[in-house]
């Protein structure tokens, strides 16, 4: 089906979902583009008749969110349908089916969610997903378990590894996240109101020396899959289902990373409402990592394949070192988010403007705070404790 590689128009778009067959030629389609995000196109192509819908997401071979002065792999849409099809074997319930991908189009046709929220615009008008940490945390204990050492041999998760090599996305993640808002970089974007702060996170040496070890741990370890850009606009729900999508950024890395941009982003949000106390969303992130560390713990004492398994102390030693990483790479997405190229509506949007640097302060505090006090943080509640003592919502709400 293939041919050459070219931007979709909404009519090859729903042409595409007649080829394939999941539509007929004498169906009337309605297609629209919904992409909202940084890099891709993305159509939904609807059958007016039944309301039945696909999604046909595309790469476009330049970065969206720039233009195409940023050229960018189309490999990374092989690598997300790779990455939905896989994480939908080990986590049935919470990634969407894939029925179609082609790489020289580097198209995915997968299952329209638009049933369920996109969790960060919900999370924004302030509604609540009870089971999302649930979901989420089951979710990354089943994947990043599986995919590890500990559940397959050495040869074959490096086989596995090898099919999501991906130095480009990885490259952005390194230089988005780990490397521009911590240097006076041009990719930065931030109100001049906080350059004062800003300033004081550059200058910063003992911060910068742990930032430094956070970006070699993105670099070097290959733990287990990630899906790699699991913020809150990577996850659609509902008040009983969640599901996983956009893992174009998929890699070999650190399993903390994917908890740490769920906890960053469930965080920003938690900072973003300076007239409730949004406590639920601590309750979240507690949530998310016992759920994670139970089934992480389950799969361990019942799939271990690795001769350490039975060796007391070495579970604890896995889960102590992915704590203090997630708490470090949380501190990194805070920081990106509030000062980097890519920022997030819950703190972009909020109003008054002087309201907005309050909050944004506040961030970059305590993205701070997280990156150096990781080591020495023991426990999920003395997480949030600290994270309550050290924003001024501790004293508007308690
Ligand atoms: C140029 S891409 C900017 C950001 O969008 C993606 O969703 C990733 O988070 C990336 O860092
Ligand atoms: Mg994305």
């Amino acid at each position: 089906m293939s041919g050459t590689y070219e931007p979709l128009t909404e009519s090859a778009a729903g042409q595409l979902i007649t080829r394939l067959g999941l539509f007929s030629k004498e169906d009337i389609l309605e297609v629209e583009e919904i992409g909202d995000g940084n890099l891709n196109l993305v159509f939904r192509v609807t059958k007016t008749e039944t309301n039945e819908s696909y999604i046909v997401k595309q790469a476009l071979p330049y970065a969206k969110v720039v233009g195409e002065s940023w050229p960018l792999t189309l490999k990374r849409a092989t690598i997300e349908s790779q990455a939905l099809r896989q994480f939908r074997d080990l986590t049935p319930g919470y990634v969407p089916n894939v029925y179609y991908s082609d790489e020289t189009l580097a198209v995915t046709v997968m299952e329209d969610l638009s049933r369920l929220d996109v969790v960060r615009k919900g999370l924004i008008s302030g509604k609540q997903y009870p089971l999302l940490p649930k979901h989420i945390g089951e979710f990354l204990g089943n994947v990043l378990f599986h995919t590890s050492d500990y559940a397959i041999s050495p040869e074959a998760k490096k086989v596995l590894a090898a099919k999501y090599v991906n130095p480009e996305l990885c490259k952005i993640t390194e230089d988005l996240v780990f490397t521009d808002p911590f240097f006076n970089h041009d990719t930065n974007d931030f109100p001049e109101e906080l350059l004062e702060d800003v300033q004081k996170i550059w200058g910063d040496q003992s911060l910068l020396v742990q930032v430094a070890q956070l970006k070699k741990q993105f670099i070097t370890e290959q733990e287990a899959l990630l899906h790699g850009d699991l913020h809150t606009g990577s996850i659609f729900a509902n008040e009983d289902t969640t599901q996983v999508i956009d893992p174009e950024f998929a890699f070999f890395g650190p399993i903390g990373f994917d908890i740490g941009q769920f906890f960053a982003n469930l965080l920003l949000n938690y900072l973003s409402d300076v007239e409730r106390s949004r406590r639920y969303l601590l309750d979240y992130v507690k949530e998310t990592w016992e759920v994670f560390v139970n089934t992480y713990s389950t799969l361990w004492n019942t799939h271990q394949v690795d001769a350490f398994s039975k060796v007391e102390g070495v579970l604890p030693f896995i889960l102590e070192k992915t704590f203090a990483d997630t708490i470090g790479f949380c501190g990194c997405e805070i920081i990106r988010r509030t000062i980097g190229l890519a920022h997030v509506e819950d703190i972009d949007s909020i109003e008054p403007h002087r309201t907005q640097i309050a909050v944004k302060k506040e961030a970059l505090q305590l993205g701070a705070l997280l990156i150096k006090e990781r080591k020495k943080i023991e426990t999920i509640d003395q997480l949030v404790t600290i994270i309550q003592t050290n924003t001024k919502k501790k004293e508007q709400f308690v």
